[in-house]
């Protein structure tokens, strides 16, 4: 088992390293304790799966009336959009104007016709990653699943060819590589939620850890 602390406290220095000081809380667009960086670090477990434009699928399962699977000519004939946000990283780095190209998630959540019980969503990775949030979260007019970030399609490190963003969240709550959006009627911690990261993880309310 690693030392997950360990690991995190890694990460932070890597991905912060050359971010100038100074800049932390500089303009009310950084949240406290984040650091302005613009050279889009990323941070996933290790593991980076090899998905393609040809392999990539994307299912919509649990508490639904119509399961969805949807491939790469499906996913690209639906309406598209570019939605500009603001990435916050638990681990204090924060990238403005990220402006990502894709479809709205409630888009692909209406389409499978939620049924009434359907309260949470489970956010499933290629790579074995989920995560969890409110369905309604999941269903704010911000939230994307991306296959293009700064005029350019995802590369592999970044969750490419698909991955979510959910910018009212800390970034961990966006799952790389995605694969499956899960509907249930309960709430389902995912891989760092039961690792103690905080379950609503609001960059505006610090909320990084459970015990916070
Ligand atoms: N599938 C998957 N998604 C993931 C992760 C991961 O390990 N696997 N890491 C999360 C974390 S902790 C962060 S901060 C962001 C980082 O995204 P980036 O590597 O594009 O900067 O992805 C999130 N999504
Ligand atoms: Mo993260």
């Amino acid at each position: 088992m690693p030392d997950w602390k360990k690991l995190i406290e890694g990460k932070i220095a890597l991905a912060t390293r050359g971010a100038k000081p100074g800049k932390v809380n500089a303009n009310e667009r950084i949240p406290a304790g984040q650091t302005e960086v613009k050279n889009f670090p990323t941070l996933d477990l290790g593991i980076r799966p090899d998905v393609t434009i040809e392999n990539w699928r994307l299912q919509i399962y649990g508490l639904v009336g119509k399961e969805l699977t949807i491939d790469w000519a499906q996913f690209q004939a639906m309406n598209q959009i570019t939605d500009v946000s603001d990435f916050h990283c638990v681990t204090r780095w924060s990238q403005l104007d990220m402006n990502w190209q894709g479809v709205l998630a409630r888009d692909l959540i209406a389409m499978t016709e939620p049924l009434p019980t359907a309260k949470y969503v489970t956010l499933h990775g290629y790579d074995g990653y989920t995560t969890n949030l409110p369905l309604d979260a999941l269903l704010d007019d911000d939230v994307i699943i991306a296959h293009s970030v700064l005029g350019a399609p995802l590369t592999q490190a970044h969750g490419g060819p698909v991955r979510i963003v959910v910018p009212k969240r800390y970034a961990w709550k966006g799952a790389k590589w995605l694969k499956a959006i899960e509907l249930h009627a309960f709430d389902r911690p995912g891989f760092w939620e039961v690792r103690g990261y905080h379950n609503d993880a609001d960059p505006w309310k610090e909320e990084r850890f459970s015990d916070d």
